[in-house]
């Protein structure tokens, strides 16, 4: 499909990029589009990945990293990373991002901090001016269970007031529960609301119970999104 041909292409384009033989210490992320990256460093070979590790962002990133021979590090051994490569919901001009999309995003940030180089890889629909306004209207909060009540509470007592709703797991009864063993709440802001992500994301930071949010300022170094004609599109 072209919107698979267009992930294939970011991811592609991203590790040719930025996953040079002097890369050791690489950091995985999650969704649908990483597969194509690991694909892309397994195909560098065994002797280029034989003195690498790889770090994982979740469950499936370490089933990814696992099923495909390379090997599983963790961040108490390698604190520092040379490069994180993660998908994306979407991306504004100046490369904020909305991530949460696959309930991930606490370990995604982590490592997206760990690295020396962050770069997002994704299709042409998370390609935005201002977040919010395509693909991802909603900012993922990951928020302990036991504070989500509360959490929906102080939401919607906010001057300028999200619709929040509990995120629902559909292959589980009950909520979605992360890889951590906490919930997640979509939060869909006011367009206002979006055009300072910074200041979003700390007004939700400070909420009780809050265990990170979605919005990422201010960390990812490039954006690589495919085009449907074939194109990538690079934002730095
Ligand atoms: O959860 C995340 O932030 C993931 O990176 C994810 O949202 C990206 O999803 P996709 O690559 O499947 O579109």
């Amino acid at each position: 499909s072209p919107i698979e041909a267009s992930k294939q292409l970011a991811a592609y384009t991203a590790v040719d990029t930025h996953v040079l033989p002097e890369h050791k210490l690489i950091g995985i992320g999650s969704g649908s589009t990483v597969p194509y990256v690991v694909d892309r460093i397994v195909a560098q070979g065994p002797a280029v990945n034989r003195d690498r590790v790889f770090l994982a962002t979740g469950f499936q990133s370490q089933q990814l990293i696992v099923h495909a021979g390379l090997r599983l590090g963790d961040i108490e051994q390698f604190p520092e990373l040379d490069v994180t490569i993660d998908g994306a919901d979407e991306v504004d001009a100046d490369l904020n991002c909305i991530k949460g999309g696959g309930a991930c995003h606490l370990r995604e940030k982590v490592l997206a901090e760990a690295a020396k180089t962050f770069v997002v890889v994704a299709d042409y629909r998370k390609n935005s001016q201002l977040l919010g306004t395509n693909y991802a209207p909603g900012v993922p909060i990951e928020v302990s269970p036991f504070a989500m009540t509360s959490l929906l509470r102080n939401l919607a007592a906010l001057p300028l007031p999200p619709v929040a709703v509990l995120r629902m797991a559909r292959a589980k009864a009950g909520p979605v529960v992360t890889d951590n063993g906490n919930f997640v709440v979509d939060a869909v802001f006011p367009d206002g609301e979006m055009r300072d992500p910074v200041a979003l994301l700390h007004k939700i930071k400070l909420l009780t119970g809050v265990v990170e949010v979605g919005l990422f300022c201010g960390i990812v170094k490039a954006a690589y999104f495919g085009n449907q004609d074939g194109s990538v599109t690079v934002k730095k």
